[in-house]
């Protein structure tokens, strides 16, 4: 489904090819897509300063109730292979943001993580949220890791481990089409908010970008490739832009 003339799909980890299928096929399945257009000349790129080629096939639509959905699929040289994906919803609609990212190197997986990170005043999710994430059966990963000071913006139901099998590598693909499909489905229900109210969620996106643009990781490989500003602009008005209010 996801192709291109420029596809870098053939050469990814398999596991980030499934859960990049996964991903659009639940978008696709549960709300009305439409295309959205990244900032000139950043949907495909390809980078090398120091060496390592770094090659980025970005995917990105909106629909009535998020203003940018976004998937990414990256290629660092031969052993670094990463897919991230944000939502970030239109203000005017009381959703929180879901955030995935999936970093493989040559001996397996060395990061995975979803959530469901509110935004509201008291940040915390919402009723609606709690019960139905509360209500998917337990799964235990062997490996969970420990989240960075900035990642004070996830929820409990935050999702960060080391998938130490092909069994929970599996798992964790299901966990994120749980998430995907609560978000979505609670999303096509949403209704839109007051002005006063709107602003709430505006902030708290606001907060949610400012706080993901400090992941010196994403930060670090960005600049090896492309340099300092170009990976400042990407992280900026590509990976975590500010949300506009109107
Ligand atoms: C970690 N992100 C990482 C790592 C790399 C990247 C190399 C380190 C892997 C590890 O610690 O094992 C790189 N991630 C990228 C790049 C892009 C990317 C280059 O998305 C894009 C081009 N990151 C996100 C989102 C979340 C996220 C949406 O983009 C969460 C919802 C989280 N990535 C995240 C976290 C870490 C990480 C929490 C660990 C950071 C740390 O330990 O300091």
């Amino acid at each position: 489904m996801i192709a291109s003339s420029s596809d870098i799909k053939s050469r990814l980890h398999p596991l980030i090819n499934e859960l990049a299928e996964i991903i659009v096929t639940t978008w696709r399945e549960n709300l009305s897509l439409s295309p959205y257009e990244l900032p000139e000349g950043l949907g495909y790129v390809e980078g090398k300063l120091e060496g390592e080629r770094l090659i980025i096939q970005n995917y990105c639509y909106q629909s009535r109730e998020f203003r940018k959905m976004h998937l990414e699929l990256a290629k660092v040289g031969n052993n670094l292979d990463i897919l991230h994906c944000v939502m970030f919803p239109h203000s005017e609609y009381p959703l929180p943001m879901f955030g995935c990212d999936i970093v493989a190197g040559k001996v397996g997986i060395s990061a995975a993580i979803v959530d469901l990170s509110p935004t509201n005043t008291e940040k915390i999710l919402s009723a609606d949220y709690q019960q139905q994430l509360s209500s998917l059966e337990e799964v235990i990963f062997t490996d969970k890791r420990d989240l960075p000071t900035w990642g004070d913006i996830f929820s409990p139901f935050c999702l960060f481990i080391r998938p130490n099998n092909h069994q929970e590598e599996k798992l964790f693909l299901t966990r994120v089409k749980d998430f995907l499909t609560i978000h979505c489905l609670i999303a096509n229900k949403s209704k839109p908010l007051s002005e006063r109210e709107k602003l709430i969620y505006f902030e708290g996106q606001k907060n949610y970008c400012l706080q993901q643009q400090q992941n010196d990781k994403t930060r670090r490989v960005l600049e090896k490739a492309f340099g300092v500003e170009w990976a400042e602009n990407y992280m900026t008005s590509v990976l975590f832009d500010l949300p506009s209010f109107n």
